[in-house]
């Protein structure tokens, strides 16, 4: 039932602007209710979701069978503080850590602290297996990186958004390019206190900028021969969303530290989580690292069904298909169009760079067209829009979404 007058929106961002930090800069719509791919918004339009909540939502909104285990753990325990055992933890690591084929789990809560947690470890083992001296040890981070929002991993953002005027910043991060490993050889050859190498296999903020070929491979590689953790973020990435369970997947790279987060938890609930095998996770002892929430009841049981979502209902192969089709169909668009200058991305995970200028704002107003036709996206760094739909759409809805890109490209004028 649509409501045509906007004021439950205007209401609603009203109350957002009056009472609430202005951290964000959200496109104007303000939503109600999700399930699957759709979210309708408090006039009862729906829309496609476009983003999935930055891949958070990749089993598609409100997954009836992740919800019930929500529902279920809910009325029973919810939180118990690692005080005490609860007997749905247990059950969760053995289910994750044999499902990406890890000794052990280390359980957090959002995607920033599970990097906060690998960063920890990775410095630990350092210091108390490899003999580096105290407070010496340095990890290797890529220029244009995301890892999360703390004080310690914008110290090695060059994101000046989010780094300026949060200092004094972290030391013990030295920044290569991306998709570069004679810069990673090098940085190694002049430190011999080098811990760990720290790299989303798919650097989705900046851009959804996919390496070359063979560069993660060949990064682990220089990695193991010089005793280097490789430390895969694939709190975006992983989970299905680019067509493989994780993005290292597609070169058969197998992290030394693993980082997963969002769609760990088909976006019910906060939860991430490090994995790694004994010799690495046995460094941290009881008491050295944790959190209230980390590892709770309710967590452990959301996640276990969303992972076993993703297995069940093969997202990474209909994330694989789905893609495709996507990029090939947006590619042989872009040849007639003026506004897209390239399509990039892997399984569901793709970008369309729009032929402006960064500062431009028509990445933004090409959103806001697209939200009036009933899809929503949103643009990352100016002038790229991030297209990430949840990993259950199907391929007629996939096509429809297609359809409604191209029209919306096609009748865009830029507001002179
Ligand atoms: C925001 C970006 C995406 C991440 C990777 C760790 C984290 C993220 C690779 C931290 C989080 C989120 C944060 C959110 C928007 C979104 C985002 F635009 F910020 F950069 F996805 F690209 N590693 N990404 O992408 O996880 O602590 O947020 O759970 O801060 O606006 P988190």
């Amino acid at each position: 039932m649509l409501n045509k007058d906007k004021n439950l929106s205007e209401k609603a961002i009203a109350l957002e602007n009056e009472y609430g930090a202005h951290n964000y800069h959200p496109l104007p719509v303000v939503l109600h209710k999700g399930e699957g791919v759709y979210v309708w918004d408090v006039e009862g339009k729906r829309y496609y979701d476009f983003l999935s909540a930055y891949s958070a939502v990749n089993q598609g909104h409100c997954h009836p069978k992740i919800i019930n285990a929500l529902k279920d753990q809910a009325e029973k325990l919810t939180l118990t503080s690692r005080a005490f055992y609860n007997d749905k933890l247990g059950e969760f690591e053995k289910y994750v850590t044999g499902f990406f084929n890890f000794d052990k789990v280390l359980p957090m809560n959002s995607g920033a602290e599970a990097v906060e947690t690998a960063i920890k470890l990775c410095r630990k083992y350092a210091y108390e297996k490899k003999n580096i001296p105290e407070e010496e040890a340095n990890i290797i981070v890529c220029e244009n990186n995301f890892h999360g929002r703390t004080t310690t991993i914008i110290s090695f953002s060059n994101d000046e958004d989010a780094r300026k005027h949060f200092g004094p910043y972290t030391p013990g991060f030295i920044k290569i390019p991306y998709d570069d490993t004679d810069a990673l050889e090098e940085a190694i050859k002049n430190n011999k206190n080098i811990s760990g190498f720290l790299v989303e296999p798919i650097q989705g903020e900046a851009g959804v900028f996919v390496p070359h070929e063979g560069f993660l491979a060949r990064a682990k590689e220089i990695c193991e021969k010089n005793d280097i953790l490789f430390i895969a973020d694939e709190v975006q990435t992983g989970v299905a969303r680019t067509g493989k369970l994780l993005a290292v997947d597609h070169e058969n790279v197998k992290p030394d530290i693993l980082i997963l987060g969002k769609a760990l938890s088909g976006g019910a609930y906060p939860v991430s989580a490090v994995l790694a095998n004994n010799d690495i996770m046995e460094v941290i002892k009881p008491g050295q690292h944790g959190s209230t929430f980390g590892g709770n009841p309710l967590a452990a049981a959301v996640a276990l069904a969303a992972l076993t979502v993703v297995k069940e209902e093969k997202l990474a192969e209909n994330a694989e298909k789905l893609g495709k089709i996507f990029r090939k169909e947006l590619s042989a668009f872009a040849e007639e169009n003026h506004f897209i200058k390239k399509v990039r991305g892997k399984g569901l995970l793709n970008a369309v760079l729009i032929n402006d200028t960064v500062d431009s704002s028509t990445a933004w107003d090409l959103c806001l067209k697209l939200r009036d036709n009933g899809l929503l996206a949103k643009p990352t760094h100016g002038n790229i829009i991030r297209f990430a739909p949840p990993l259950v759409m199907n391929e007629e809805q996939l096509m429809d979404c297609i359809r409604i890109i191209k029209k919306t490209f096609s009748e865009f004028k830029k507001e002179e």
